[in-house]
């Protein structure tokens, strides 16, 4: 009775010239002699109270084959973990498993019965005790009655941590078609790995795009522009074990034109890569933030140290794909100082009205230059020749409401304009000039933060 099966493995078996006591280490569809071990110049005989010649070998059961020279077989099956194998009173010849195993963990049912030590033969070396049954091996031993004999193998190693991501972990403006790739091992050369690749634009990645594939490597095509991809792979032995690689990140190419900032071509905040973009003199983020815990949009956050944020129809998807909605004393962390961090990455701030202002004569008034392509329609079509790269992220209204996705976006600023509003900066999607003007600050706009 054979247990535990599992995927196809191969292993060696050496030979000297001689008699070898042999056994299959894997279940084979095609257990023939002549075609396992086509250079024997003997029959198979296997032991059971006398010798008999065999035509087809199993598993289980220990064998004598002769050869003229040294050689060696490559026998790929499935892996034999345990095995339960019928003895008879007296000498047995037992096989091994595809793994050693250790004379030690060796059962019997009914218990006791094995009165001997396991003997191995080679043809230098004559018989041999062993405290390892290894595979491809035969073993003699004695038992005082019928019964069985039972094997475990305990070696196994999981495979190495997946490593030498390509593209490298947070990689920027890498190609939407691309072919990703990584290494890994395993420390049992017997072993044969398999790969699971997760892979999607959440961290964790929790969607497996390919399972059990052999390569290592998998081509990606059709990825969209300005986003940040996750991926992970996880490593599968053929014998159970598997060893999960760590999450990696990259960025696809940016939506339209612009320039990376000098020597900062991106941030990391809070585990989501951020691109940078110079534009005229300024260092803006090429992304809208998304960084905090989503609240239902009929919630008001509060100044209790946690960032709080709106998701587009309640849904995380639309966070990562326009960033969070933020009410302005949200954004600015409660205070009201034109130029305030809040909740920008350090060394960065909310851009002031002023900041805007040079924003909006540095691109000329051309809303359509912050806009990414395919944002807008008409006059007002996104041309992205600055790399502000806008996308119409919409609002959520005081009243809890939302509005105008894939219409219009808004962008807070950190300049009040009374106790009640603040600025914004508008980009209309049928408009062709930028807006800048004063909302309510119960609103829900997007945000984008400026290098000090
Ligand atoms: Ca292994
Ligand atoms: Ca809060």
């Amino acid at each position: 009775m054979l247990q535990c099966l599992n995927a196809q493995v191969t292993d060696t078996i050496y030979v000297e010239p001689g008699w070898n006591l042999l056994s299959l280490p894997v279940i084979v569809s095609d257990g023939s002699k002549s075609s396992l071990f086509p250079s024997a110049v003997s029959d198979a005989f296997i032991y059971q109270g006398s010798y008999i010649a065999k035509d087809t070998l199993e598993n289980g059961f220990g064998f004598w084959l002769k050869f003229d020279t040294a050689d060696s077989f490559f026998i790929t099956g499935e892996s034999i973990h345990r095995d339960t194998i019928n003895v008879t009173t007296g000498w047995n010849i037992i096989g091994s498993l595809t793994a050693p195993v250790i004379v030690g963990t060796i059962s019997s049912e009914p218990p006791g019965i094995i009165n001997s030590d396991f003997f191995s033969y080679l043809p230098e070396a004559g018989y041999q005790q062993t405290d390892t049954l290894h595979p491809g091996f035969g073993y003699w031993v004695k038992v005082i009655q019928d019964g069985s004999i039972i094997l475990f193998s305990v070696y196994n190693n999981p495979p190495t941590q997946p490593s030498n991501p390509n593209p490298s972990d947070n990689s920027v403006d890498v190609d939407t078609n691309l072919t990703i790739s990584w290494t890994c091992s395993d420390p049992d050369d017997y072993d044969i790995i398999t790969y699971d690749i997760y892979f999607d634009i959440n961290n964790p990645p929790s969607t497996i795009i390919s399972s059990n594939q052999a390569d290592t490597s998998l081509a990606l095509s059709n990825l969209g522009l300005s986003t940040t991809y996750y991926w992970k792979i996880v490593a599968k032995d053929s014998r159970g074990d598997s060893t999960t690689g760590p999450v990696w990140s990259f960025m696809t190419r940016y939506n339209g034109g612009g320039i990376h900032c000098p020597g900062l071509p991106y941030v990391v905040y809070e585990g989501k890569t951020y691109n940078t973009v110079l534009i005229g003199d300024q260092c803006w983020l090429k992304e809208n933030l998304d960084i905090g815990t989503m609240i239902d949009s009929l919630q008001n956050p509060t100044d209790n140290g946690t960032i709080e944020k709106y998701c587009y129809r309640n849904d995380p998807a639309n966070c990562n794909t326009y960033g969070g909605l933020y009410q302005w004393n949200e954004a600015m962390q409660y205070t009201t100082i034109p130029g305030a961090r809040g909740i920008c990455p350090s060394g960065w701030h909310i851009p002031t009205l002023t900041e805007y202002q040079i924003l909006n004569t540095t691109v000329g008034n051309d809303c359509n230059a912050l806009k990414a392509i395919g944002q807008g329609t008409g006059v007002g079509a996104g041309t992205n020749t600055s790399g502000f790269s806008a996308l119409q992220g919409g609002g959520r209204r005081p009243g809890g409401s939302f509005d105008c996705l894939g219409l219009d976006s808004g962008f807070w600023g950190s300049t009040e304009y009374d106790p009640g509003y603040a600025y914004f900066m508008f980009l209309g999607g049928t408009a062709s000039d930028i807006s800048l003007s004063s909302r309510e600050k119960g609103n829900g706009f997007s945000f984008r933060c400026v290098k000090d």
